[in-house]
């Protein structure tokens, strides 16, 4: 498991650093990535697979709550008090094959009057983008391997937006399709909102120039 982590590591890290050289870039093949697509106002996202409570929504007319990355709407994400451990998430689908390298980047903010609370290794709320493969097995697909990076707790700054730098995966012999997913884990019934904008995934392909930084390779190494 460990050499198929640094050998996912180092495909991501070579294909950073080709699109650093070049300045070339991958499409990204999300649908409304931005969540500019679609009706607002507590509706899940358009495009997305949703579950729990996650909606599209337009930026805020009287306090911060609201104040999107990018155009004029973004994904609110938050608990469901269901339980001591439940999540709410958003997600997309596409096939692939073995070997395919897959690479998933997005955007988070809380708002200071609605904050997320401590973190995951406190017992707190926290949100992750995940990269998941799936086999064809019948009559219900498995997950049989993922990538995920928290990209927001209670113990990031409010009211600024955070770049979840990409996660890497390489897609595992049986894989035929994977979900490009951001997941809010609720624990204890604490409370919060994350806010998500431009969500980036692409496969075989690298992210945005403008995304790829030297920061964002160091983030990644010293993670492992
Ligand atoms: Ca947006």
């Amino acid at each position: 498991m460990l050499k198929r982590t640094l050998l996912s590591l180092t495909a991501c890290v070579v294909m950073l650093l080709m699109v650093a050289v070049t300045g070339a870039s991958a499409q990204n093949i999300l649908l409304n990535p931005g969540f500019e697509n679609g009706p607002t106002v507590a509706v899940p996202p358009t495009d997305w697979e949703s579950f729990g409570n996650a909606y599209q929504e337009a930026a805020s007319t009287v306090d911060y709550r609201f104040v999107p990355f990018a155009g004029n709407n973004l994904c609110s994400m938050y608990g469901n008090w269901s339980g001591a451990y439940n999540v709410s998430g958003i997600f997309q689908e596409f096939s692939v094959v073995p070997g395919d390298m897959c690479m998933l980047s997005s955007y988070a903010r809380h708002w200071g009057g609605d904050a997320m609370i401590g973190s995951q290794a406190t017992g707190g709320n926290w949100v992750v983008q995940k990269i998941a493969f799936f086999n064809n097995k019948k009559p219900q697909p498995e997950e049989i391997a993922s990538v995920e990076s928290i990209i927001l707790d209670g113990s990031f700054a409010q009211d600024v937006w955070h770049y979840g730098v990409p996660i890497c995966a390489l897609a595992p012999a049986e894989a035929v399709t994977v979900q490009a997913m951001i997941l809010y884990i609720q624990v204890d019934a604490d409370g919060g909102a994350a806010n998500i904008d431009d969500v980036y995934f692409c496969i075989n392909g690298t992210v945005p120039v403008q995304e790829c930084t030297w920061g964002a390779l160091k983030a990644l190494k010293e993670k492992e």
